[in-house]
Order: structure tokens, then sequence, then C-alpha cells
């Protein structure tokens, strides 16, 4: 098979990319702007260095691709706030563009990276794929609207298309560099580094985290079984940030100063996912613990 990953010289893309190389043909392609060529340099994949904003370099490299997996995006909701046209433009034209070259080269599915950022304040949990979304962020409003034109493109036209809503993913090649990098990357990095962690409130806040590889083998149901639809890919646990601070000591075997700041503006206080549809209908479930995958993200260097 041949399949294209953009964003796939990013986090999540890169672990897909990597993984499909070792049966199919890949392309990559990512504009580097928050994705690294490292993360990709030990893999045979074909590497096109541009913006899903280009339709007609997606059209040319969409040529006799069998999927699509659509990564490429902004993935920062406070750079959305900051410049919702930017996000507006890669995220929600980017997809457009993604749709309109996979149909017109006849691919044959798109599984498109949707966020938990859909269900907004939505204050009920466990969030479950029947709820009305309510986006709070221009961010989550072009992750809405990608997975809205994915279900459009399934009617009118025939395309089938797929939408993981992911959790707090985590794991090795997530860029710790950012002050909105994930949490367990800002905390992995600073207590390799012997540095004191900050959590941002009390640390009562939780979040469902789940492992990288665990999106990628979701991915790659959603691509292969004759599914369609929004499934939410998480743990389906809830974890606070206290309790997660600890982990990563523990998995690091090594302790460091825990400072606590004012909580940050816009956050939600606790997130957890009813997974049950990607079980029942996927035929997917989590098969890493936190505590295995910060080890292994630890490991990583
Ligand atoms: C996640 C997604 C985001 C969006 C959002 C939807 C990630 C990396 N981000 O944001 O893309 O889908 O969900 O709601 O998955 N924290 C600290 N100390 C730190 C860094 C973070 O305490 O040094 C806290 C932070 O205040 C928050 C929690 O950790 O309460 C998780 O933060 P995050 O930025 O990893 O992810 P989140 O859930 O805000």
């Amino acid at each position: 098979m041949r399949y294209v990953v953009t964003g796939g010289a990013g986090f999540i893309g890169s672990h897909i990319a990597e993984v499909l190389s070792n049966e199919h043909e890949v392309v990559v392609i990512d504009d580097l702007s928050t994705g690294h060529r490292e993360n990709i340099q030990d893999f045979d994949v074909e590497f096109v260095e541009g913006s899903v904003t280009d339709l007609p370099l997606l059209r040319e490299i969409f040529r006799g691709a069998d999927g699509v997996f659509h990564q490429a995006a902004i993935a920062s909701v406070p750079k959305s706030v900051d410049d919702p046209l930017a996000t507006h433009t890669v995220n929600e034209t980017g997809t457009l563009d993604v749709l309109l070259a996979a149909r017109g080269a006849g691919v044959k599915k798109v599984v498109f990276a949707s966020s938990s950022a859909v269900y907004g304040e939505e204050p009920t949990l466990p969030k479950h794929e029947g709820m009305l979304p309510a986006p709070v962020s221009p961010y989550a409003i072009s992750k809405l609207t990608g997975e809205h034109y994915e279900a459009v493109f399934s009617k009118l036209f025939g395309l089938k298309t797929v939408a993981l809503r992911y959790f707090n993913v985590f794991g090795p090649r997530q860029d710790p560099s950012s002050q909105y990098s994930g949490v367990i990357s800002i905390f992995t990095d600073r207590v390799k580094a012997g540095e004191p962690i900050t959590i941002h409130g009390d640390g009562g806040q939780t979040r469902d985290f789940v492992y990288v590889a665990d999106v990628v083998r979701a991915n790659l149901l959603a691509m292969e079984r004759d599914v369609t639809g929004v499934f939410n890919i998480a743990r389906g646990r809830q974890t606070d940030l206290n309790t997660l601070a600890r982990g990563v000591m523990e998995a690091a075997g090594r302790e460091v100063p825990v400072e606590y700041g004012p909580v940050r503006q816009g956050d939600v206080r606790h997130s957890l996912a009813d997974i049950s549809r990607a079980r029942e209908v996927l035929g997917w479930a989590p098969e890493w613990s936190l505590v295995d995958g910060l080890v292994e993200t630890i490991r990583w260097d």
C-alpha cells in the first residue's frame, strides 16, 4: 500500500509514518513549522517539504495513494487565540485541501486527527461522541469543522473518512520547548535535567493521558477497518497532575522540587473520555499503562 502522512515529521505523525514504513510505501508531507526532519531520519519514508495549504502539491503527492493520515495542523489552542486566521488557514482550509486532493486522486480513506477540544466547556464526564460539541477556541472550531467536512465529503462523494478525537497524547518526540507543550513532555524534560517542575494551580486538575503507540494503532485500525465517523482516543482514565508529577519522578528514579503557580488561563479542570465507541466499533483498546508509557518516554533521548 502507499500511504501519505501529512504532518508526518511531527510528534504523532512521525510515529504513524515509522510503523507504516515497516510494511508500506510512505510519503511524509510536512512544512517543518513544528515538525523536525530528525523525527523521520531513521526509517524509510519519502519526505516532501510543503504545506497542506498547497493544493496542487497535495494533488501531485496523493496520486496513487491508498490512504491519507491527516495529522498536519497548528496544534496549539493559545496560538489559535493569538492568530485565529493562521489556524483557520492551516487547519480548516488545509483539511479541505486534503479532502479535495484525496477525492481527486481516488484515495480510499482519510483518517483525520481531531481533538478532545471540540467538547469545550461541556462539563459532563466522561465525554462521549454523542454529546453536542461546544468549542471555546478557534482551534476547537477548526477541528470540529474538519470533522464536518469529512462527514460531508463521505456523504456527497463517497470518500471514506474517520476522525479520531485525541485526548492528551504523550510519548517520545513530543517537543517540550514551548510553555504550551504537552505537560508530560515538559515534566519528563525537567526531571531528566534535574530541574524543578511547575504545576499550574493545585494539581487537582485531571487529564486522560494516552500513549502515542496506542494512538498509532487507533489510526491503523481506522484506516484498515470498514468504519467511518468520530471516535474518542484516550485511555478512559483520569489522572490528576499531582499524581502525574510523582509518576514521572518515580519512572525517572529522580526527585525534583515541585512548584505551584497560578492556574493557567483557559484550562479546563477535568477531562475524561468514554472510549466505548472505539472499543466496540473500531476494535481498539489502549494497551499502554501511564507508567509504562512514562518509562518509555523518559528512556528516549
Ligand atoms: C490539550 C491539548 C490541546 C487541546 C486541549 C483541549 C496537548 C498537549 N494539548 O491541552 O491541543 O486539544 O487539550 O482541551 O495534548 N500543566 C502544568 N505544568 C506545566 C504544563 C502544563 O501544570 O508545565 C498543566 C496545565 O495547566 C493543564 C494540564 O497540565 O492543566 C495539561 O496541560 P497540557 O498543555 O498538556 O494539555 P491541555 O489538556 O491543556
